[in-house]
């Protein structure tokens, strides 16, 4: 989509800190980091949020899923651990409207999120 700030990255029209690529997903670092190490994986199609996700997403997500371990490792959060939050419409404050998985690690994190 063509006004989506995440498929201008997809597509290299905008910058990204890339930690990892492939066919189906791409994983960069999060502009405004809330963590010491803090992650977006994102699929390369289009899917505004979890709710419009549909069953020809399933492997997409699967894979990306997959994925995060990975990305995790790149980082050096996988042995310490790290958290991942997919913010869904309004009240999660979900602001780009292109699926993204933030992976988060590098400090201790707190239970329940605010
Ligand atoms: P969310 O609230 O879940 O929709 O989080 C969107 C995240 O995207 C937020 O943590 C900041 C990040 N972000 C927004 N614009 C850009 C950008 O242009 N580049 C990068 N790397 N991250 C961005």
């Amino acid at each position: 989509m063509a006004d989506c700030l995440f498929c201008r990255i997809v597509e290299g029209e905008l910058p990204a800190d890339k930690v990892y690529e492939d066919e189906h997903v791409v994983a960069f670092r999060d502009i405004n980091p809330q963590a010491p190490q803090h992650v977006l994986v994102i699929p390369k199609r289009h899917i505004a949020s979890l709710n419009e996700a549909g069953d020809e997403d399933v492997p997409v997500l699967g894979h990306l899923q997959r994925v995060i371990p990975e990305v995790a490792r790149r980082v050096g959060v996988a042995e310490s651990g790290y958290r991942v939050v997919v913010n869904t419409g309004r009240d999660a404050l979900q602001t780009v409207f292109h699926v993204h998985y933030h992976v988060l690690g590098g400090r201790a994190m707190q239970w329940p999120p605010g």
